[in-house]
């Protein structure tokens, strides 16, 4: 198969170029640098030293013996984009473009507007590119789960059945989303939804939960192939925050009362979650969706998680609640559905405490990178419009 990756250059898309390629397929990449470039202006940096996209390509065709095909440019662009989908001629498109972080979508109206008109935009743009050179692809999207936002009753896949007055049909599921960017993913939603309708593309919109972990088989022992791990206040999600603090002696900050719960998957499952939806694509015309994670926890059973692998390593660290810079429910129910990657045959790996011990062992390394930006850690990005840094709670 073809696949084109739209936002190859990060955190799931370089690990998704190396696993499709492994498994035989062709891969072709777009990418504008643009992580790098938010990740810095946060102050911060990858605490895995990734390598310029250059070197990358190098490794890539060392280990395959085949190059990666790879453009770099702006998804905004519609030239760019259409040019690259009519050279390639995908038979896929997985988009992963997109300014993935819900903290940098609240500084303020320019980062709001910002996020909304990259991630709105580039998927626009991706529909009607394939509308009009690939209209038979399969374009595999990838949404949040945070687009649910935390309903007080079970969150079905997508959609759900309803009857009212005596009459039935399927709608989708209401979307709550709690941050600008969360809410640039419903508005996605709803614009591929409408594409599937009225031109007959098909696509997979996967509702990810939080991915973690540093490594896939994929990557062997080559330095140059790791992928990237934000730690900052922006990019860094919570577990990777949380194994960031631990390795330079910081105490773990569940925000609030930290009893938000989240759903989880490890990179490794990601890639295989994607690889299935890739290789069993919905017949044309079909918007289908996934809920993909493995396991809920609560933020605070992260934090103690995160503190026993800690540990068993030798690291001592406390957990201490924090200011919550953002607002949100910090206790709730919350109980998705995620059925149906399970009847496509995925096998969770399920193994959390694992793979936190190699995320904490590779980050062990990394030290000095987490250490020389550890000013990046401390959140100061407050949902409620001011910038002042959080303290710990009482
Ligand atoms: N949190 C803490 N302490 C911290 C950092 C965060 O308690 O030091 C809390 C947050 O307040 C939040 C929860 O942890 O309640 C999760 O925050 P997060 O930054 O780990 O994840 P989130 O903002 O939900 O976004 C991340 C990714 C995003 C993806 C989403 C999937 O950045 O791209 O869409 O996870 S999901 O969470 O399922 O919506």
């Amino acid at each position: 198969m073809r696949v084109l990756i739209a936002g190859v250059d990060g955190y799931l898309g370089w690990p998704l170029a190396l696993h499709l390629r492994a498994r035989g397929h062709e891969v072709a990449g777009i990418d504008a640098y643009f992580r790098r470039d938010w990740v810095a202006e946060m102050g911060s940096q990858s605490a895995s030293p990734i390598r310029r996209m250059s070197e990358r390509m190098a490794a890539f065709g060392e280990h395959f013996g085949t190059s990666l095909v790879f453009r770099r440019g702006d998804l905004r662009d519609y030239g760019v984009v259409k040019n690259m989908v009519r050279a390639f001629r995908p038979d896929a498109i997985v988009h992963l473009g997109e300014m993935p972080s819900a903290p940098y979508s609240m500084v303020d109206v320019d980062h709001c507007v910002y996020t909304q008109t990259n991630n709105i935009v580039g998927t626009l743009n991706i529909l009607f590119a394939m509308r009009d050179e690939c209209p038979e692809a399969h374009l595999v999207k990838l949404g949040t789960m945070g687009e649910y936002g935390t309903p007080n009753v079970d969150i079905p896949e997508g959609s759900f059945d309803i009857e009212y007055r005596g009459r039935k049909d399927r709608l989708p599921f209401p979307r709550q989303a709690g941050s600008w960017y969360h809410q640039t993913k419903v508005h996605d939603t709803n614009n591929v939804t409408m594409a599937c309708r009225i031109w007959g593309l098909r696509s997979t919109d996967i509702m990810q939960g939080v991915v973690y972990g540093t490594r896939i088989d994929e990557m062997a022992d080559d330095e140059r192939l790791v992928t990237r791990f934000d730690f900052d206040q922006s990019f860094g999600t919570a577990i990777n925050r949380f194994c960031a603090q631990a390795v330079v002696g910081l105490p773990l900050t569940p925000y609030g009362k930290g009893h938000q719960r989240r759903g989880f998957l490890p990179l490794r499952d990601s890639m295989q979650c994607l690889t299935l939806a890739l290789e069993n694509p919905p017949p044309p015309g079909e918007y289908r969706v996934f809920n993909q994670f493995e396991d809920v926890y609560d933020i605070t059973e992260l934090a103690l998680a995160v503190q026993r692998a800690a540990r068993n390593l030798g690291l001592e660290v406390e957990v201490r609640n924090m200011v919550n810079p953002r607002l949100e429910a910090e206790e709730h129910y919350y109980n998705p559905d995620h059925r149906r990657l399970l009847d496509l045959g995925y096998r969770p790996s399920g193994d959390m405490a694992a793979e936190l011990r190699t995320m904490l062992a590779d980050l062990l390394r990394w030290r000095g990178r987490i250490q020389s930006h550890v000013h990046a850690l401390a959140p100061d990005i407050r949902w409620s419009g001011s910038r002042e840094k959080c303290g710990y709670l009482p």
